[in-house]
């Protein structure tokens, strides 16, 4: 039971496995981990996809040989397990050079160059059939106030989607952005911060049906929101591309825990979201496993993603199939929620002139009914306990 296929599209970045435990504190704790050797770890514990920075690939400054040598090898591993690379990224953060951003730093050439790096790895990601295409703000942000003009910054964001947006069109590339949004780290705060904000800028771009979101979990929880409704509000605008599940405890460093730590609650309405609401896209972990583990343990963890998501699935629909959670929706008046509240085509005059909706209704009456939310709550933890 609880055995991933690759129909449930689990993804990992090579990154996430690959994280050697460099943390601001202390050196790596473990090897590296060679690109091949990941691919067939992941084929053999079920996953579907994986996806990868530029310089996770093909090391920062390589050779045109190095590089054709790497990509010849990864290929190779990619055909021999069916892996598939579903989505691919930029690195616009390791490097000194991006210390002040990429698409926003002060310096002209360095925002040239971030494209150039951008243009180069999109071509690569076409054509390893890439879908989505990831965009990580790294280093966009600041940490004073006058060091950044944010408008000014926010004026050059938009200048190098709209570039890269017109190149995809123009190359034919069948690929889609998705902006990832995070509040701090690793300035002391980034731009497009949450979900909210990079559905906002979206709307500004030239082609906007090119752009979607891609939230990670942990980052809308180190801003204290709650990600389920995050992830429902880009559900309900067209925009969840993508996403990246981990686990998080509240409002702290960005944890990247295994998905499932942190927040279990939130974990379990996040799949129910995902499972009912038609969310096609990759279900792809971002997370570290921690310092503390070796290789085994990196793959313990690895495992424990997708093994975690299963779980929830099975007690999601478990849920959603409970003749008394069907009772006990109808009690909390779900199905009114989904009724619209003014009948087709009325007007505001009609509205005005329904005396029950106004005149004759009773606001003390209405306010005596009870919602019946606790009960619904308390049947979703035993079914997430597995009690029912
Ligand atoms: C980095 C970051 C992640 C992003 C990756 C894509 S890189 O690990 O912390 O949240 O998704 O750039
Ligand atoms: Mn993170
Ligand atoms: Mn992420
Ligand atoms: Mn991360």
């Amino acid at each position: 039971d609880y055995v991933p296929v690759p129909e449930d599209r689990f993804s990992f970045g090579l990154w996430t496995v690959g994280w050697q435990g460099r943390d601001p504190f202390g050196e790596a704790t473990r090897p590296a981990l060679d690109a091949v050797e990941a691919v067939h770890r992941l084929a053999e514990l079920g996953a579907w996809g994986i996806t990868f920075h530029d310089d996770d690939l093909i090391p920062f400054g390589a050779s045109h040989q190095e590089r054709e040598t790497q990509l010849g090898r990864f290929r190779k591993a990619l055909a021999a397990t069916g892996l598939t690379v579903p989505m691919a990224t930029t690195n616009l953060f390791a490097h000194p050079v991006f210390k002040d951003g990429a698409f926003t730093a002060n310096d002209r050439d360095v925002r040239r160059y971030a494209l150039r790096k951008t243009m180069r790895n999109i071509d690569l990601a076409a054509e390893l059939g890439a879908q989505t295409y990831v965009a990580w703000g790294g280093r966009e942000g600041a940490e004073s106030g006058a060091s950044k003009d944010i408008r000014l910054a926010l004026d050059r964001m938009k200048e190098a989607f709209d570039l890269l947006g017109e190149y995809v069109h123009e190359q034919g590339y069948p690929l889609r952005f998705a902006v990832e949004p995070k509040p701090n780290e690793p300035r002391g705060d980034l731009l497009l911060p949450t979900v909210g904000h990079a559905l906002a800028f979206i709307e500004r771009l030239e082609r906007p049906e090119l752009f979607g979101v891609n939230p990670e979990v942990g980052h809308e929880q180190m801003a204290g929101l709650n990600f389920p409704h995050g992830a429902a509000q880009a559900l309900w605008a067209g925009k969840l591309f993508h996403i990246d599940l981990n686990g998080q405890n509240g409002v702290k460093y960005d944890q990247d825990l295994r998905f499932g730590a942190g927040d279990l609650r939130a974990a379990f309405w996040l799949v129910d979201l995902l499972e009912t609401a038609g969310y096609t896209g990759p279900r792809h972990f971002d997370f570290k496993p921690p310092r503390t583990e070796d290789v085994d343990g990196v793959w313990q963890s690895a495992a424990g993603c997708m093994r975690n998501y299963l779980i929830l699935r099975d007690r999601a629909a478990s849920f959603r199939a409970d003749p008394d959670v069907v009772q006990a929706l109808a009690d909390s008046r779900l199905d009114q929620l989904a009724r619209p509240t003014l009948e087709p085509d009325e007007t505001p005059a009609q509205l005005l002139a329904d005396t029950s909706a106004f005149e004759q209704f009773d606001p003390d009456a209405a306010a005596e009914r009870g919602m019946a939310f606790e009960r619904l709550d308390q049947l979703a933890m035993d079914h997430l306990l597995g009690v029912r």
